[in-house]
């Protein structure tokens, strides 16, 4: 009797089984199948390894070398490499300090414009080869690349073109000792994800007609999954300005013939290019103190100004690349450590608690099969699944009501940049005491947006996507 009761209960949990998977599978949505019902027609689209980088938002860029211990921002390159001595490195102290923050790589100045190289470069002389680091011994790109590698944050490097010790500079003989140089650093140091190549160039350099093309196959064909940067990419281009501020409107796109590194007009860069022919993501490098070297007397930005920009960088469509510099002993200064974690802890803070999870929400219409494109999916955290109005369709709505009027301060919309970057305006409105009032207006979104709200009771809110360059493809709807 007992025997028969279970194998009973077993059949019929059985049963119950199947037909909940199979009811689950009605519900899910490959993206092999979404994407087989979004046209792309027309539009440009990432590369994954620039959705990839992207996706890491925060990041670290350290400045630390020569002019560490000259005390300069830019050194004229004759400064003799015995003064470079820092006697309490240690590369974990900064890469726990950076992944403490939520930083996912760092990039290490390895030359600067003064020439002085971090690794023995077999080059030249002007290398960390000839200081007392280690009595020559040393190699600073080494231990950083490996700290990284042991602590799980990627790696990348800048290396300035402009050099004004390399007597060849100036000259074409220059192109291959560059090359020369980034072939030792892309082939020594393990997997790379960034190289970083500044335009700046003093008024008084030499002409230089620098190889970019050679110097970016070089890249590809030695680390393929690295980005590379500079004024017009190829991958992610400079933001327009050293305040890690992306325009209010920040399109993915530009038109590369429409630069040249080091003489860009910056307005450009810093809105992008609806029309653009190339996908070049937008990097907003700032640094967390006044200079981009450690000096004693620089002034250490604050909490509220950190988050201003991250608001208006990472909620801008683009990635925050943050300068924090080490000191003359080789370790982060312990007071730059502290109000980077502080500016780290109030970004969590102010983002962990989305208002918006349990919203009820109504799009104004939604794409066949409903499966893959509900309203639902705004609020389900994931950056695959998605919301899309009826094929074709680009004006168009999405309201979400709350069981309790909430108070957030913040919207954080998100289009699935897969599919190109579409909407081109837009405006948010909210419902208190039953009336529609509109508090935001705005061009673009991209991989994220994130916009102020008044932060008074609200019984519902809606997002009216009113132009875009192909039906919209949105992800995510958050509140904070
Ligand atoms: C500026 C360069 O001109 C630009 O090409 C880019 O590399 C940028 O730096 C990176 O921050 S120079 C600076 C003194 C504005």
């Amino acid at each position: 009797m007992m025997k028969i009761l279970h194998i009973q209960t077993i059949a019929v949990l059985f049963t119950g089984l199947i037909l909940f998977s199979g009811c689950k599978k009605e519900q899910t949505c490959s993206e092999n199948t979404q994407a087989s019902y979004i046209d792309t027609t027309g539009l440009v689209l990432p590369d994954q390894r620039q959705v990839d980088w992207q996706k890491m938002e925060f990041t670290a860029f350290v400045h630390f070398n020569m002019n560490t211990f000259t005390d300069v921002e830019w050194g004229e390159g004759d400064a003799d490499p015995s003064q470079f001595n820092p006697t309490g490195f240690d590369a974990e102290q900064w890469v726990k300090a950076f992944k403490k923050a939520g930083m996912k790589m760092v990039i290490l100045t390895a030359k600067h414009h003064d020439g002085f190289c971090l690794w023995p470069s077999e080059y030249t002389d002007y290398t960390i080869e000839n200081s007392p680091y280690k009595n020559g011994n040393g190699d600073i790109v080494k231990e950083v690349s490996e700290a990284c590698r042991k602590h799980g944050l990627k790696f990348g490097f800048y290396l300035s073109p402009w050099d004004r010790h390399e007597s060849s500079y100036g000259t074409d003989r220059y192109n291959k000792f560059y090359k020369n140089q980034l072939r030792e650093l892309l082939t020594n140091y393990g997997r790379v994800h960034e190289v970083w190549f500044d335009g700046a160039k003093g008024p008084n350099a030499k002409d230089m007609e620098y190889d970019f093309q050679g110097y970016w196959s070089m890249v590809r064909n030695h680390q393929p999954q690295a980005v590379i940067f500079s004024d017009k990419g190829p991958d992610v281009r400079w933001i327009g300005n050293e305040d890690g501020i992306a325009g209010k409107t920040n399109w993915s796109l530009m038109d590369t013939s429409k630069v040249d590194v080091g003489n860009a007009d910056r307005d450009y860069l810093n809105s992008g290019d609806p029309n653009g022919s190339r996908w070049v993501v937008g990097e907003c490098d700032v640094s967390i103190s006044s200079d981009w070297f450690y000096h004693t007397d620089s002034r250490l930005k604050t909490v509220k100004e950190l988050l201003n920009i991250y608001e208006k960088s990472v909620g801008r469509n683009g990635l925050l690349l943050l300068n924090v510099p080490p000191d003359q002993r080789g370790l982060l200064p312990e007071a730059y450590v502290e109000r980077l974690h502080a500016f780290a802890d109030t970004v969590d803070e102010i983002y962990s608690k989305d208002l918006a999870l349990d919203a009820e929400v109504t799009p104004s219409g939604v794409r066949t099969p409903e499966r893959c494109f509900s309203g639902s999916h705004l609020t389900d955290t994931s950056f695959s699944t998605v919301w899309a109005p009826e094929q074709g369709t680009v004006k168009s709505s999405v309201e979400l009501a709350f069981s309790k009027p909430i108070a957030p301060k913040r919207i954080l919309i998100r289009e699935n940049i897969n599919y190109g970057q579409r909407v081109k305006q837009f405006a948010v409105d909210v419902r208190r005491n039953g009336q529609w009032e509109t508090v935001q207006n705005g061009t673009t979104i991209g991989y994220k947006r994130i916009m102020k709200l008044p932060g008074k009771d609200i019984e519902g809110l809606r997002l009216r996507i009113e132009d875009a360059k192909a039906s919209p493809v949105l992800s995510r709807i958050a509140l904070y």
